[in-house]
């Protein structure tokens, strides 16, 4: 009998997210895939986010949850296009849930489509999308610890946002150990100070972001 591997699935995973990428690109859009534990704050950041990137019109937004469409609605809140997906007991989300998203939040004409994964900071790590850009969100209650107690996830960063730094003090959070805990995992990526509550750290991490798509459509 022969045996599905992980290894197998991943590699057809990882077609398909190649295959999103194609289309991605042909059609300009940037994808950018979020990925934190449950109450990182991924939607907050995005609700604050979302106004400081610019035209509404030209941003979609995908949420990844096991239930509810509790933050899809949160992101039309703020007069975003959004699509819920539910994954029931799934951990994370997979390439090939991304087409149907794609015909539904009409993709065409958008800039942006920002993915919010799952909450959970290890299996989504490697269901690549075909994103363009990954962004891992942790949050100052979670502890400054993280970053090497789960290399796998951090070593595929783009950025690292860090999030709820009103509570750096009362947390006694090493912002300086993050770093250098990231920096051996993945130099290349860049890491942003955000308080989605005082709206703090939003406007470099829009701009930062039009940068990375104007360069990958250059
Ligand atoms: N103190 C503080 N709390 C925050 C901040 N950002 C978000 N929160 C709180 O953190 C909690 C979780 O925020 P969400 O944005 O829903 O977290 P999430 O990562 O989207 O959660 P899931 O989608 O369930 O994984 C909420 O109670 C937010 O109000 C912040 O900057 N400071
Ligand atoms: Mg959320």
């Amino acid at each position: 009998m022969e045996i599905l591997s992980a290894k197998k699935i991943l590699a057809a995973n990882d077609k398909l997210a190649r295959d999103n990428r194609r289309r991605l690109d042909e059609q300009r859009v940037f994808m950018v895939n979020l990925i934190g534990s449950p109450g990182a704050g991924k939607t907050t950041l995005l609700e604050r986010l979302l106004p400081e990137m610019g035209c509404a019109g030209s941003l979609r937004v995908v949420q990844g949850d096991m239930a509810t469409r509790e933050d899809a609605d949160r992101i039309e809140a703020v007069g975003v296009k959004a699509l819920q997906i539910n994954t029931e007991n799934g951990c994370h989300l997979a390439a090939h849930m991304l087409p149907p998203a794609f015909e539904m939040l009409d993709l065409p004409g958008a800039d942006f489509l920002f993915v919010e994964n799952v909450g959970n900071l290890i299996c989504p790590a490697e269901f690549h999308l075909g994103e363009h850009l990954r962004a891992i969100v942790l949050s100052v209650p979670e502890g400054d610890d993280k970053v090497r107690k789960y290399p796998p996830t951090f070593a595929t960063a783009d950025a690292l946002v860090v999030t709820k730094t009103d509570l750096a003090a009362s947390n006694d959070f090493d912002f300086e150990r993050v770093a250098s805990d990231l920096k051996r995992l993945s130099p290349r990526a860049k890491v942003f100070k955000v308080c989605a509550k005082r709206g703090e750290g939003i406007r470099e991490l829009a701009e930062w972001l039009k940068e990375r798509r104007e360069s990958a459509f250059a």
